[in-house]
């Protein structure tokens, strides 16, 4: 069998970056460097299933080695690669409470916020989980280890975002600003193919995705929202179907292909739960930023745009409505009081 001449991610990238002359290629390099470490995590993951027969769920593998948990050794494979990457000046991620500093002398102009594992209640039943990333131009003047203030900028300063989806293949998904670009990894050859160009989130769907377990805990408008989508009204496309697989990159990955509305609404089972339980930084963001690049909207519950959103904390967790646009829309009725 032949195999298409495809278009690799790495040559997407340099082609784009022609098309800003004043580019250093720093951007180029940084995410470069991070899909070496996607492509380590997906090998990674691909073998999970195998743990057990080859024995290495325990603290120790068969050559004596220590093997780690799936999400730490996620954490440690972003974390110490880009630490020496030279593009970087700071990071931020999921599995760490601090800031993450870059090796002394490797300081470069960008910041990374990562969430290694997203998903992690599904690591163990081989249900789609992934990584999900931002990054932000650094505020300090270059040269010398980033500060907090680096990292704690707001979604619509991102300079690229983006996933990448460990699921029946494994997928990157990512914008630099100019549209969202989809690659499907082909393991034989370890590259990944241009396979989505310019996805386009459709306008309306017939899909919602959310917790409903969580039904009691919700604010009023969210549960008559809900209550709208599960009427009947063939006019409208009513009622919608549900897909929940309870991993947030999966989920909304399904949605921006196939249309869909996905919420994680604030849901006060608790005084810590009134901002929902996604993370500003690592998970909302950079989803909004691809979502409105496909042609989609990202709110809060009570209707603010995720990307305007100022974080004042590095773990910081905000109510998430996102997916296509019309359908987040009608969610923002509900909230304003118009239906
Ligand atoms: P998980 O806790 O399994 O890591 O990031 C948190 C997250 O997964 C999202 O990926 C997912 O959408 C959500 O939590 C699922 O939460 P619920 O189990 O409360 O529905």
């Amino acid at each position: 069998m032949s195999r298409p001449l495809g278009i690799t991610v790495s040559r997407h990238i340099m082609d784009s970056q022609r098309l800003h002359p004043e580019a250093t290629g720093d951007l180029t390099g940084l995410l470069n460097e991070l899909i070496v470490a996607a492509k380590t995590i997906s090998a990674e993951v691909n073998m999970a299933g195998l743990a057990d027969i080859l024995g290495m769920s325990g603290k120790t593998n068969i050559q004596g080695e220590h093997v780690q948990k799936l999400d730490e050794f996620s954490n440690n494979t972003i974390k110490r690669r880009m630490a020496r990457c030279g593009y970087l000046c700071a990071m931020t991620s999921e599995e760490e409470a601090d800031i993450i500093p870059v090796a002394e002398g490797y300081e470069g102009k960008y910041t990374l916020a990562f969430d290694p594992l997203d998903g992690s209640s599904n690591i163990d039943v081989n249900v789609s989980i992934g990584t999900i990333f931002s990054i932000h131009r650094r505020r300090s003047p270059d040269g010398g280890p980033g500060e907090e203030a680096d990292l704690l900028q707001p979604g619509r300063d991102q300079v690229a975002a983006g996933y990448i989806i460990y699921g029946s293949s494994t997928m990157l998904v990512f914008t630099t600003g100019d549209g969202v670009h989809g690659f499907t990894l082909d393991p034989s050859v370890g590259e990944f193919y241009l396979s989505h160009p310019d996805i386009r989130i459709p306008e309306k769907s017939k899909y919602f995705s959310v917790n409903e377990g969580n039904w009691n805990y919700w604010q009023e408008p969210v549960r008559r929202y809900l209550e709208y989508l599960k009427e009947e009204d063939k006019a409208t496309g009513r009622p919608y179907s549900a897909r929940y697989i309870g991993s947030m990159v999966a989920d909304f990955h399904r949605n921006l292909i196939a249309g869909g509305v996905f919420l994680y609404p604030r849901d006060g089972k608790d005084s810590t739960k009134t901002y929902g339980k996604l993370r500003l930084l690592y998970e909302a963001a950079p989803l909004a930023m691809v979502v409105e690049q496909a042609g989609g909207k990202a709110v809060t519950d009570d209707g603010r745009r995720i990307l305007d959103i100022v974080p004042d904390d590095l773990h910081q967790r905000v109510p998430v409505v996102i997916g296509s646009s019309k359908d987040v829309d009608t969610f923002l009725d509900f909230t304003n009081g118009k239906k």
